[in-house]
C-alpha cells in the first residue's frame, strides 16, 4: 500500500520536519485544514533499507514554521493530520506520565483522578516468602509493571531512575502537572513526578530486608488470567533475593535522595540510609546472587548474566549523592571488570557501548548519568562523557543507513524495541546537552517521529496520540474493562524480529523488522505495555521541552 508515513502528533515550530513515503513521487504538498497549499517541495529518494524493507523517499518540510493543522499530499496519497506549534507536546507529555498512575497497585487510586479508569484496591494481601518459614511480609503498592500484575525491583528501579534522572537534568519536568492527588511536603507540595515516583519508592522500600538485601520480584506463582488487578486474588509471593535488585535499590535510592531532599529532609534521610544498607549487604557479599525463576512459576524473571552494571550502578549514585571518594575504589574496580566482561560476552543483550545501556538489565549507563552529574575532577566524569558521545557519534552513523533517519538496525528489533530507541534517544539527548552537536539532536527527531507515527506500521506507538495510534495493548485492565479506548500516553513495546507469543506468527513471514508488529491484545512480544517502556520517553521529552 502507498503511504506517507509521519508523525502523527507534529512539530515544535523550529524542528526538523519529515516525512516519509513508501512509493516513487516527485513532488509534495502540505495543506492546511481549508485544503490550501502551504509549502511544496521536492521529494528526495532514498533507496531500500534492512530496517524497513521499502524503497523511500523523504520528503522535507522543515521551512514550515507556522502553528496549525496540516496533511500532506504526494501523487494523490494523502497523510494523517499533524500539527505543528510549541505547545504540540504538552498533552502528550501529561499523557505518558500519567500512565504510571494509572498502573498504581494497592489502594492509591481515586475516581477523582482515575475516571472512567479507575480500578477497585488490589494486592492488598500479604505477601508468603518463597521457601522460607518467616511470617508473610506487607509490600503493598507501587506500580505493576506492565499488562501483567507483577512487580519487580530491578525493573522498577530503572523506570524509577529514567524518571528521576530526568529531573536532575532537565529540571522543568518538575513543573509539568498531570492531575494527580498532592503529597504534602516541607515546602507545600510535591511537585506532580515526585508525588508519583514516591508511590515506587515507598514500594521499594517494603522490598527490602532487615539485612538490607531486596527481594527480586514479588508476584502470584503464575501471571493471572485476564482480570482486573482487584479480581486477581491468588497468593502473592516474594521470590529471592537478587544482587541486582540490590544494587539497583541502593543506587535508585541515593539518586532520590539528592532530589527529595530539597522536599522532604526525612524522606531523602531514610532514603539514603536505605542505600547504604543495601550497598553494605553488597560489600559483604561480592559474589553475584542471580536470579532465576521457581520451578514452574511463569512470572517476568528479568534474569541477568552478571551483577557488574548495577554495582557499578550503585557506586556511582552512591559517589555523587555523597561526595565520600572512598566510592571510587569502587566504581574503578567494577568498571575495570564490566570492560573485561564486555569484551568476552558471547551473546549480548545490547548493541553498542556497555557504558551507555540504560536498563533493564545493562545499568552502566545510569552509572554514568551519575558521573556525569557529579562532574569529578579523578577522570571518571571524563570517560564517561567519551562512552557517551562516541555512542552517540555510532547512532548517527547508523542512522544513515535507513529512509527513516532512525539510529536503529536489524539487531535492534528485539522484545520492547521501542525500549531500545528510547534508550538511544536519551544517550542523544545527552549527547547533544553535552557538545551542542546538532546532528545528535536531528537523529533524536527522527526517533521521536518514528514512536508518534513515522514508520512503516503508519502507527503511532502512544495510545490516544495519534490518528493511528495504537489501540489493543497487552494489558489486563484494558483488555477487560468494557471501555472502547486504553487510556492515553501508554507506549507500546513495539515490532520485534523473534515474533515471541503465538499471536504474533500471524505477522506475515518474512517481514522486515519495522513489519514485525500487530497491534493485538494476545501479543505480548509486540504490543504489551511497560513502565520502563513510558519512563524512557519522559526523559526524551523533557529534553525536548526544557
Ligand atoms: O540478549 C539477547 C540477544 O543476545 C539476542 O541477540 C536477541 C535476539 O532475540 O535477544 C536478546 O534477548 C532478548 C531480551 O529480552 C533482551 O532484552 C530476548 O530475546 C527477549 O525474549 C527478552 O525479552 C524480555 C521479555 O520480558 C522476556 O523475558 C523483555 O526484554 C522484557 O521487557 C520482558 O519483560 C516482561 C516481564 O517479563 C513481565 N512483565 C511484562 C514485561 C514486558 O513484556
Ligand atoms: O501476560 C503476560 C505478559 O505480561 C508477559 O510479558 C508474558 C511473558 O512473561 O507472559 C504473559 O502471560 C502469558 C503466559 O506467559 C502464558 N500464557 C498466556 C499468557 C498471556 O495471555
Ligand atoms: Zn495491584
Amino acid at each position: 500500500m502507498k503511504n506517507v508515513y509521519v508523525n502523527q502528533v507534529g512539530f515544535l515550530e523550529n524542528a526538523e520536519k519529515k516525512a516519509v513515503l513508501n512509493f516513487k513521487a516527485s513532488d509534495f504538498s502540505v495543506k492546511n485544514e481549508k485544503g490550501e497549499t502551504v509549502f511544496s517541495g521536492a521529494v528526495k529518494h532514498f533507496g531500500t533499507d534492512d530496517i524497513s524493507g521499502e524503497d523511500t523517499y523523504v520528503a522535507d518540510f522543515s521551512g514550515l514554521t507556522k502553528k496549525g493543522s496540516y496533511r500532506i499530499e504526494a501523487d494523490g496519497v494523502t497523510s494523517v493530520k499533524f500539527g505543528i506549534g510549541e505547545n504540540i507536546y504538552d498533552r502528550l507529555m501529561k499523557d505518558v506520565c500519567k500512565c504510571f498512575y494509572y498502573l498504581r497497585c494497592g489502594d492509591a487510586l481515586d475516581k477523582k483522578y482515575a475516571g472512567v479508569y479507575y480500578h477497585k484496591p488490589c494486592h492488598l494481601s500479604k505477601a508468603t516468602v518463597y521457601g522460607e518459614d518467616v511470617p508473610p511480609v506487607d509490600v503493598t503498592g507501587g506500580w505493576h509493571d506492565a499488562g501483567d500484575f507483577g512487580r519487580y525491583s530491578t525493573a522498577g528501579a530503572v523506570a524509577v531512575a529514567h524518571l528521576l534522572y530526568a529531573v536532575r537534568f532537565y529540571k522543568s519536568l518538575l513543573n509539568v502537572e498531570f492531575d494527580i492527588p498532592k503529597v504534602p511536603c516541607d515546602r507545600g507540595n510535591l511537585p506532580d513526578i515526585l508525588a508519583e515516583v514516591k508511590v515506587e519508592l515507598d514500594f521499594l522500600m517494603k522490598m527490602q530486608r532487615e539485612n538490607g538485601s531486596v527481594w527480586h520480584k514479588v508476584t502470584t506463582f503464575n501471571h493471572a488470567p485476564f482480570v482486573m488487578p482487584e479480581d486477581d486474588r491468588e497468593e502473592l509471593f516474594l521470590f529471592s533475593v537478587s544482587s541486582m535488585a540490590t544494587a539497583d535499590i541502593a543506587a535508585v535510592f541515593a539518586l532520590a535522595y539528592t532530589i527529595y531532599r530539597d522536599y522532604d529532609r526525612k524522606y531523602a534521610e531514610r532514603l539514603l540510609s536505605l542505600s547504604k544498607k543495601a550497598y553494605d549487604w553488597l560489600l559483604k557479599n561480592p559474589e553475584p546472587l542471580l536470579f532465576k525463576n521457581a520451578k514452574g512459576s511463569n512470572t517476568g524473571e528479568y534474569g541477568e548474566a552478571e551483577d557488574i552494571s548495577n554495582r557499578f550502578w550503585a557506586a556511582s549514585a552512591l559517589f555523587e549523592a555523597t561526595g565520600d571518594a572512598s566510592y571510587v575504589k569502587d566504581i574503578t574496580e567494577q568498571k575495570e571488570r564490566l570492560s573485561k566482561f564486555d569484551k568476552k560476552a558471547k551473546f549480548k543483550g545490547y548493541q553498542g557501548d556497555v557504558f551507555t545501556c540504560l536498563g533493564w538489565a545493562e545499568v552502566a549507563g545510569l552509572g554514568a548519568l551519575s558521573l556525569l552529574l557529579k562532574n569529578d575532577d579523578n577522570g571518571l566524569t571524563k570517560e564517561m562523557k567519551a562512552h557517551v558521545i562516541g555512542e552517540a557519534d555510532r547512532l548517527c552513523k547508523v542512522s544513515k543507513e535507513n529512509g527513516f533517519g532512525l539510529p536503529m538496525a536489524r539487531k535492534d528489533f528485539i522484545w520492547g524495541s521501542n525500549m531500545e530507541l528510547l534508550k538511544y534517544m536519551m544517550i542523544l539527548s545527552v549527547a547533544r546537552d553535552l557538545t551542542k552537536n546538532e546532528a545528535y539532536g536531528r537523529v533524536l527527531g527522527a526517533g521521536v517521529d518514528y514512536i508518534l507515527g513515522c514508520n512503516s506500521m503508519d502507527t503511532s506507538y502512544v495510545t490516544g496520540n495519534g490518528e493511528k495510534a495504537f489501540k489493543n495493548p497487552h494489558l489486563r485492565p484494558t483488555a477487560v474493562d468494557d471501555i472502547e479506548e486504553p487510556w492515553p500516553g501508554l507506549v507500546s513495546g513495539g515490532p520485534n524480529t523473534g515474533l515471541q507469543d503465538e499471536r504474533a506468527k500471524e505477522v506475515p513471514k518474512n517481514s522486515a523488522p519495522m513489519k514485525c508488529y500487530l497491534d493485538h491484545v494476545d501479543c505480548y512480544s509486540l504490543n504489551e505495555i511497560t513502565i520502563y517502556w513510558n519512563s524512557p520517553f519522559v526523559f526524551v521529552l523533557a529534553g525536548l521541552l526544557k
